[in-house]
């Protein structure tokens, strides 16, 4: 049996869900997966044998002497974080790591308007769809500030936020893949980091699975 079992909602729509799954593919640790339809009748039952919170994400550890279920994106990044150092999953400088936490708390809580009007729909093209409307403008705007600031203060080692790839950039895929499909006016920097996480390894493995799931 594989080390850990991570419960997700469907691909195309699951933001929440992709976030950890790009997390746990970069650990190359052993895992199988649970699917469940979201937008379905039986959707909460289905989610409820796994989760207490009755949402996906969820991750089980079968490592131990008992399964040991963590919940909600954050908690199971962080989890992942913690049983695999040698990942350096958040950036090693405490200044750099510090921010990573920042923004990737900001996008964990935040940004409704966009979330609302730019739903993730993994293969979707609506080119200007939804961007006029109220606030949303302005996540663009603030998603756009943090690319710039992470990238010029911390990212030179490397194409991602803070230089390697780290748990922000997990945080912040649903966001590349809206953008991607709503096509916002975007600045050099913007659209520079789009082009790498649409590229990276675990975008491209979810966005494989997604497809076979239609
Ligand atoms: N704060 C939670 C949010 C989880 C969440 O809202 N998940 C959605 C799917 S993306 C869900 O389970 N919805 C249940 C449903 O559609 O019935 C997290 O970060 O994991």
């Amino acid at each position: 049996m594989a080390d850990f079992t991570i419960v997700l909602g469907t691909r195309i729509w699951s933001t929440w869900s992709m976030r950890p799954w790009m997390v746990l593919h970069r650990t190359g640790a052993t895992f199988d997966e649970t699917v469940i339809r979201l937008r379905s009748d039986g959707t909460t039952a289905a989610i409820s044998e796994f989760s207490p919170s009755r949402l996906v994400p969820a991750l089980i550890d079968r490592r131990g002497p008992e399964p040991l279920t963590v919940w909600d994106s954050l908690a199971i990044c962080e989890y992942l974080a913690e049983c695999y150092p040698e990942k350096q999953l958040w950036p090693r400088n405490p200044a750099a790591r510090a921010i990573a936490r920042s923004v990737s708390a900001e996008m964990h809580s935040g940004f409704h308007r966009m979330r609302k009007f730019l739903p993730m729909d993994l293969f979707a093209e609506r080119p200007g769809e939804g961007l006029g409307e109220d606030g949303v403008a302005a996540d663009v705007a603030r998603i756009e500030a943090i690319f710039k600031a992470c990238r010029s203060r911390f990212g030179a080692g490397g194409p991602y936020l803070f230089g390697a790839f780290t748990i922000a950039d997990a945080m912040f895929a649903p966001v590349v893949s809206r953008f991607r499909s709503y096509a916002p006016p975007l600045s050099t920097v913007s659209a520079e980091y789009v082009a790498t996480l649409t590229k990276d390894p675990g975008f491209l493995a979810w966005e494989a699975a997604a497809r076979a799931e239609l």
